[in-house]
């Protein structure tokens, strides 16, 4: 293969020159191209790619490096590797810049992709560029309008009002990050909810399999999992139906408690329930109460911190089995998004319910008490007693444990017709409806006559105009008649469409199965998606464990049912990796705390700040941003550089000699010792790589290095050999991490051509295989001689062998054996007085 390299090489290590004559000869060759191959076994490297911000930070270069090292190394075991890379381009960070600036969004995104390619290709990152793909093109937008319009055709998608954060003065919709300590980020008037129509997909029709099929993520980090799980939030509960006082109609709630029916003394609902909207309408105080609610932060954090408020409507329900009457209060702390908006309150036995209890002198019953201290009832005087127990005072429930009293009331309850068990998670449709500019638009238009009609696939993609004016109040399409006005696809008369954009998380929900054939204008996924996916691993921050994994795994289901990919689970292995730290804080620009990548790579090229941020930790810890770690890795690339140049005349004769493979039978024993710890190094090493703990692959390369210095090659073609092989074994175990240098070195050194496509070392099992041992012999702590002894040797074959020590036989003399102490392989511990 031609090469810019000669084989001449210059004395000093020069990382600007080498790495910039490696990447263009990478490219060039286009050595990072792949095409499907169903001979060799795929395997599939994807980072998350990068929003295009402007330039890269340390928490990119880390992410992106850990990727390369896995996807390089899998290279060199043989494997058929695609690592791509690519833009999520859509989001609000354009738009304020547009604002800022006077730029178009999409001129300010394409300027930033353009700039950060380049610091990506001077990384010398393994991409398959020709796969690159941005999320605002409409080419990749288009598959997504279509299948939302697949989705909306089987039901999966649909419109309902849900609240966003209104300014009152702008007469805007705000996104969370633009709301301030409640405030809007432009003039400062309290953000107020306001509901709207908004489009939702129907994640909750997955949520089973979606919940299922985590137990089969066994490549992905437990917590991460965890989170997942937690998020979806299920629980087994009961829904009861209290009826409603003088009334038709019933409440209804969800209890995880059945087994505190029996305990309700009131029922509270959210202020945005229907009944407190009802009651609302002819009670000032009540409707009062509901306004102040809007304001209200419905974090669960803020939540639970805040003080319970409620008033009473004067409504009352009646209790489904005492047919008690009870009141119903409108609460703030009862989530309408969450189970039916309502609960039946038992003080008793309820932290929060016991609170509100207190507060507006409410009746608190007991009816559960400890199973094995049933007198202690009493307890609740100081806070609600919120274990599970015995039942008492609970008429045909009493002396039931919880367990069977969950059993009872919902049988109960099913009996009566008024509920029966119900399993509810917290985790709700995904609202994709974004009142802004910069995102992909909704497919979407609406008639007065036909209603909502889909955009015909011919007319597809739906175009996000980019000639737009920002003035920072509202989204430009709100106005823009020339977008707005369309003709009805069904009827042909005037009609309007859709001017909100995509939540950005749709476009990288399935970024992942595109870059399987991006260049496809027929569909959105074809045959190639079935070579590559899944996706082997995927490497990227713990910040997007919930909302990116559980959507992308969401649309992975979607698209198996629409037979675009065969398999369940997209990411096969998942690895998410720590922050970056600079005086124990995250890297961050508010904080003035970055170290900019590029200044970095300038200063010491790309295999050094590779190797410092694979060296400083483990790939999931945090890093400590260290400038006497950087010099560290640049002073080992140096060591390693000079080693190569002073050996380089006779390696490069050695490796071109024709004589071919060396009889490692023939070694004697000072080569046998220098080749096994070099096989014993990389095997460590290996076994690193195979657990992904790559600092410990540095340290070892480390070693590595100081072995080989200490086996200086002489005349003897033996000695030559085990200097030889174990340079081609260290270059290539540091080629994933530190590519460049390594590239250029196996080629001048005479290894050959192409260090990407060289095979990984393989063991030498013989070359670990150790005859004898080397035995240090102490007496009384001191070291006073050596011994050989063969590894097959028993305990009292080594205590004669030492005693027989001539070093052992002179400190010896006049004293009496005590004792002795043999630890095999490493030393004889006599004791004598
Ligand atoms: C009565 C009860 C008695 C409850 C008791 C708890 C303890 P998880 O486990 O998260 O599903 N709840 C139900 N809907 C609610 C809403 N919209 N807003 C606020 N709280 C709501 O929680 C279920 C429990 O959360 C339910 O069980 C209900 O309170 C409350 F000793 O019902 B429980
Ligand atoms: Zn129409």
């Amino acid at each position: 293969m031609f090469s810019k390299l000669s084989m001449s090489m210059d004395s000093q290590y020069n990382p600007q020159a080498i790495e910039i004559a490696t990447q263009e000869t990478w490219e060039s060759e286009g050595m990072f191209r792949v095409s499907e191959d169903p001979d060799r076994e795929k395997y599939y490297c994807l980072s998350m790619f990068p929003y295009p911000s402007g330039q890269l930070h340390m928490g990119h270069v880390r992410n992106y490096t850990l990727g390369d090292v896995i996807a390089r190394q899998q290279r060199m075991l043989g494997k058929n590797v695609l690592q791509p890379m690519g833009w999520d381009a859509f989001g609000l960070p354009a738009e304020n810049a547009a604002i800022k600036n006077k730029v178009p969004p999409a001129k300010w995104t394409r300027e930033n992709i353009d700039y950060m390619r380049c610091q990506l290709k001077r990384l010398g990152f393994a991409y398959d560029w020709d796969r690159e793909l941005a999320t605002c093109d409409p080419d990749y937008y288009r598959w997504e309008q279509w299948l939302f319009i697949r989705l909306y055709e089987k039901g999966l998608v649909y419109k309902k009002t849900a609240p966003v954060n209104w300014c009152p003065n702008d007469m805007t919709v705000l996104a969370n990050e633009q709301v301030i300590e409640g405030c809007c980020w432009r003039c400062d008037t309290p953000v107020e909810r306001k509901d709207i129509p908004q489009w939702f997909m129907k994640i909750t029709d997955y949520i089973e399999p979606l919940l299922a099929d985590l137990d089969t993520l066994e490549g992905w980090p437990e917590k991460v999992v965890t989170m997942q799980r937690n998020w979806i939030g299920r629980s087994e509960g009961v829904e009861v139906h209290f009826p409603l006082d003088g009334g038709d109609g019933v409440l209804k709630v969800f209890t995880t408690r059945p087994d505190t029916l029996m305990g309700v003394t009131y029922v509270a609902v959210a202020p945005q329930h229907p009944l407190a909207q009802k009651a609302a309408q002819t009670d000032g105080q009540i409707a009062a109460f509901i306004d102040e609610c809007k304001t209200m932060e419905t974090s669960e954090a803020a939540m639970e911190a805040m003080e319970k408020r409620g008033v009473n409507t004067g409504l009352k329900v009646r209790h489904p089995v005492t047919g008690e009457p009870l009141p119903l209060w409108v609460a703030n702390f009862v989530l309408m998004a969450y189970g039916e908006g309502a609960v039946m309150a038992v003080p008793a036995h309820d932290q929060r319910d016991w609170e509100f209890a207190h507060k507006y002198a409410l009746a608190i019953k007991v009816v559960v008490v400890p199973t094995d201290t049933p007198a202690q009832a009493h307890l609740v005087d100081e806070s609600a007693y919120t274990d599970k127990g015995v039942l008492v005072d609970s008429g045909p429930f009493s002396d039931l444990t919880s367990g069977q009293a969950f059993s009872a009331v919902a049988d109960k309850l099913h009996s009566m017709g008024l509920g029966g068990r119900q399993v509810n998670y917290r985790l709700r449709d995904w609202g994709v409806s974004r009142q802004r500019y910069w995102g992909a638009p909704i497919p979407m238009i609406y008639c007065k006559t036909c209603g909502t009609v889909p955009v015909a696939d011919e007319d597809l993609p739906v175009r996000l105009p980019d000639d737009v004016s920002l003035d920072g109040a509202q989204s430009p399409l709100k106005q823009l008649d020339t977008f707005r006005s369309v003709a009805c696809p069904k009827c042909g008369g005037d009609a309007e469409r859709e001017t909100d954009t995509f939540d950005t998380f749709m476009e990288s929900s399935w970024y992942f199965a595109r870059y399987s054939c991006p260049d496809n204008d027929e569909a959105m996924l074809d045959a190639r998606a079935q070579y590559w996916l899944p996706v082997d691993q995927y490497v990227g921050g713990v910040e997007h464990a919930i909302l990116h994994l559980l959507y992308a795994r969401f649309y992975n289901k979607l698209l198996r049912d629409e037979g675009l990919v065969v398999n369940n689970e997209p990411f096969t292995k998942l690895l998410t990796q720590g922050m970056v730290l600079k005086d124990g804080a995250k890297m961050s620009k508010s904080k003035g705390n970055t170290v900019d990548p590029q200044a970095l790579v300038d200063q010491y090229g790309a295999d050094t700040a590779r190797l410092f941020i694979v060296f400083a930790a483990p790939p999931d810890q945090s890093l400590e941003w260290s400038d006497s770690g950087v010099e560290g890795a640049y002073r080992f690339l140096k060591k390693l550089w000079a080693f190569a140049y002073q050996q380089r005349e006779w390696l490069q004769v050695f490796n071109a000699r024709a004589e071919g493979a060396t009889d490692w039978t023939q070694v004697n024993e000072t080569q046998a010792s220098g080749r096994r710890q070099v096989y014993q190094i990389f095997k460590q090493a290996d076994f690193d790589y195979s657990r992904q703990q790559f600092n410990t692959v540095v340290s070892a390369a480390m070693k590595m290095l100081t072995v080989l210095q200490r086996y200086p090659a002489t005349d003897s073609d033996m000695d030559k050999a085990v200097v030889a092989e174990g340079m081609s074994i260290l270059l290539r175990m540091l080629a994933p991490i530190t590519p460049h240098l390594t590239h250029v070195l196996w080629e001048v050194l005479g290894y050959g051509a192409a260090m990407l496509n060289a095979p990984w070392p393989q063991l030498a099992a013989e070359a670990l295989v150790v005859d004898s041992a080397e035995l240090v012999i102490q007496v009384n702590g001191k070291v006073r001689g050596r011994i050989k002894v063969p590894t097959t040797a028993d305990k009292s074959q080594v205590e004669t062998l030492a005693l027989a020590d001539e070093g052992a036989k002179r400190h010896l003399q006049g004293l009496t054996v005590k004792k002795v102490i043999v630890v095999p392989g490493r030393l004889v511990s006599i004791v004598a007085a």
